[in-house]
């Protein structure tokens, strides 16, 4: 099976209006380079969603959230919803990023409920895994993953399009990677997981691979086997970076 690959950008809670002008950057990149062969996902902090998703629009460049509520609306102050960030023109939203499940506490069950939230809203949710430096060097990194993806994973995901995104904590905004023996085993053991929960549905998920992916490692990266894209933090917020790793594919 052939996936097409992605690249997500996550800029975090980073970005004021003047960022735009770094978005008309990478599509004037995108436009006038030869064609991305990946898909190019922008997920600005959700002050910026709309602007991102009506200047993007004529370059290709889709928008998503970078979290959404459980519920569709209602009192709870402060937070937004998955219809409201579709509403936005959003197509995406990243859900269980370790750093709303650290911040937040958000549980696997939270994410799981969220992804089926975004799912009913018509958005494809980016739902995160990875396992903490404690865990990796206990040699447990492969056990928590799994269950992760057991627990966050909706079972809608045999009908509607999900995407998994693998980010080892420690390899996050640290500058550190796994090597890529370790990223190879570790998105086959992904794979595996969800080809024995979901079968051939299960083959066309995406798997990709975030935490310190640069320009100078993210060919190496993307090429592993299992690997149909990245969620990049840092490195998204330059368009040159950006796009370097966009033509990595
Ligand atoms: C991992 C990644 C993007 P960074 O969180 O989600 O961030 O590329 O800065 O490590």
């Amino acid at each position: 099976t052939t996936i097409s690959p992605l690249i997500a950008g996550n800029w975090k809670m980073n970005g004021l209006t003047h960022s735009l002008e770094e978005l008309s950057e990478l599509a004037r990149l995108l436009t006038t380079g030869e064609a991305p062969r990946a898909l190019v996902v922008v997920c600005p902090p959700a002050t910026l969603l709309a602007a991102v998703a009506a200047q993007g629009a004529s370059s290709g460049i889709l928008a998503g959230g970078q979290d959404c509520h459980t519920d569709a609306s209602g009192a709870h102050t402060g937070d937004i919803s998955a219809p409201m960030l579709a509403d936005a023109g959003a197509q995406f939203v990243i859900v269980g990023h370790s750093e709303r499940r650290a911040d937040h506490g958000e549980s696997d069950g939270d994410v799981r409920t969220k992804a089926e939230a975004a799912i009913g809203a018509g958005l494809k949710p980016i739902i995160c895994v990875g396992e903490s430096e404690a865990q990796r060097d206990a040699g447990e990194a492969e056990s928590v993953v799994v269950q992760q993806l057991a627990n966050s994973i909706p079972d809608a995901a045999a009908q509607h399009e999900v995407i998994v995104a693998y980010e080892p904590i420690w390899a996050i905004g640290t500058g550190r990677t796994p090597s890529l023996d370790d990223i190879r085993q570790m998105h086959a053991v992904i794979r595996d997981s969800l080809v024995q929960r979901f079968g051939g549905a299960g083959e066309t998920i995406r798997i990709l691979y975030g935490g310190s992916l640069k320009p100078v490692n993210a060919r190496e990266i993307l090429a592993v086997d299992h690997v149909n894209g990245g969620l990049v933090g840092g490195a998204s917020l330059l368009a040159k970076d950006f796009y370097t790793i966009i033509s990595a594919v």
